[in-house]
């Protein structure tokens, strides 16, 4: 019996505090579409080679989109395509399992937004659940939860689940920082 391959997320070339990476966020908040970051801060070690090798470019953004056969760099483009692949209200279903980290999120919150800079700054890739206002993600979310508050943070690999940005941050540097 053959197993059919897993459809993968869009995945994210990114930089928390890069004007065009914030424009593929914000795209991605307003078609509620979830996606994996991999961080590309400047002089980065972890990503940003391998955004390199498969984009061609120095600095982020790049959109990989492999469900789609889509190696994207220019800003104009990559929403551009999100928007035509992904129209709101239409039904995704990406089967891959989540990243260790998950981040339930929204781009104009200011306390996701810390939370990203330290995702970011410690180079962790991450599952970015986009839960804006209009997220249809957010009934699931509060019955499950009881509340809608973002940034929420799942990380299976320690076992936690974190509501409060000042803890997830918390949580992030004394388990992944260099110390
Ligand atoms: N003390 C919380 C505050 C979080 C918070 O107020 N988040 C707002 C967005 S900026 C929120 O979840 N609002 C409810 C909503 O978006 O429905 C923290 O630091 O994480």
């Amino acid at each position: 019996m053959s197993t059919a391959p897993a459809v993968r997320r869009p995945i994210l070339y990114d930089d928390e505090r890069n004007p065009e990476c914030r424009r593929v966020r914000l795209c991605a908040m307003q078609l509620d579409l979830d996606l994996e970051i991999r961080p590309c801060p400047p002089r980065g070690r972890r990503f940003l080679e391998e955004a390199k090798r498969l984009g061609g470019v120095d600095t982020p953004p790049l959109l990989v989109d492999e469900a789609h056969g889509v190696v994207l760099s220019d800003p104009s483009e990559i929403v551009a395509h999100l928007r035509k692949t992904y129209p709101p209200g239409e039904t995704r279903t990406f089967d891959e399992p989540a990243s260790e980290l998950e981040l339930y999120a929204y781009e104009t919150c200011p306390f996701c937004a810390y939370v990203r800079d330290t995702l970011n700054s410690l180079e962790l890739a991450y599952t970015m659940r986009s839960m804006g206002p209009g997220s249809e993600k957010r009934g699931a979310f509060r019955a499950r939860y009881g509340k809608t508050q973002f940034p929420f943070l799942r990380d299976a690999r320690a076992g936690i689940e974190l509501f409060e940005s000042g803890d997830i941050v918390h949580h992030l540097r004394a388990t992944y920082g260099a110390g």
